[in-house]
């Protein structure tokens, strides 16, 4: 099988955990940021995650692929339940956490920005829904502020050292780590210890590298 790629992309991290969670092998390939062709070429649509088969089909949807992936591991299927306190945590932080990630990640050597147009083209898209990258890169400290309040309030869910509800596998994983994966790309978070060390541990168990030593 082959996955279809952003590095950056927090719906790609979903699907790159099940993989490496659930220990199945998959072909990972990072499609150049301004690509258009390839994936039009092969969903219908700009847009990654994309799974090609192994009988040759696609599939996009980085939760269906999750599932489908979840499935053909044969290992016990991951819980679908998202507390609700969780999922109010997602829909606070999702708010402004695109304001703080998104103008670093052409800044820290990311596959699919190699070319100045892939570059372009993500500032101009990003821009046009987020506003400008520079005012928000001036905003960092206060960003971190109302980050950094809410990360104790996440904390205070994290039941296990390995999954969020302390007992296994579950959409709540496959939600929040990608978003904690992407902040590990601003320089000055500092994660709560116990959603440190269960950020460390996921991305070790599912071989999804932090950004922590790129940030910026
Ligand atoms: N609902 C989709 C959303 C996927 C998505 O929005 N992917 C973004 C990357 S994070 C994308 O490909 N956007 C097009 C672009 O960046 O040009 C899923 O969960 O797979």
């Amino acid at each position: 099988m082959k996955l279809y790629i952003y590095d950056h992309c927090p719906f790609c991290v979903r699907t790159r955990m099940i993989f490496g969670l659930r220990g199945l092998a998959v072909e990972e390939v990072v499609l150049a940021n301004d690509d258009e062709a390839t994936p039009i070429g092969m969903i219908g649509a700009k847009q990654v995650p994309i799974l090609q088969k192994n009988d040759g089909s696609y599939m996009g949807e980085s939760l269906d692929i999750v599932r489908y992936i979840d499935d053909l591991a044969g290992k016990g299927r991951l819980k679908e339940e998202i507390r609700p306190e969780v999922q109010a945590w997602l829909d606070k932080a999702n708010t402004y956490v695109s304001k703080l990630v998104q103008p670093r990640m052409v800044l820290i050597g990311l596959p699919e920005f190699a070319t100045q147009s892939a570059v372009n083209y993500f500032v101009h898209k990003k821009e046009a829904n987020i506003g400008s990258f520079a005012e928000h890169l001036a905003k960092t400290d206060e960003y971190l502020q109302t980050l950094h309040t809410d990360l104790v309030g996440l904390e205070k869910q994290v039941a296990g050292e390995r999954y969020l509800n302390g007992e296994g596998l579950s959409m709540e994983d496959i939600h929040v780590f990608p978003l904690l994966r992407n902040l590990t790309a601003v320089c000055g978070l500092a994660l709560p210890s116990k959603l440190k060390v269960y950020t460390d541990n996921m991305a070790a168990a599912s071989g999804v590298p932090l950004y922590t030593d790129k940030a910026v």
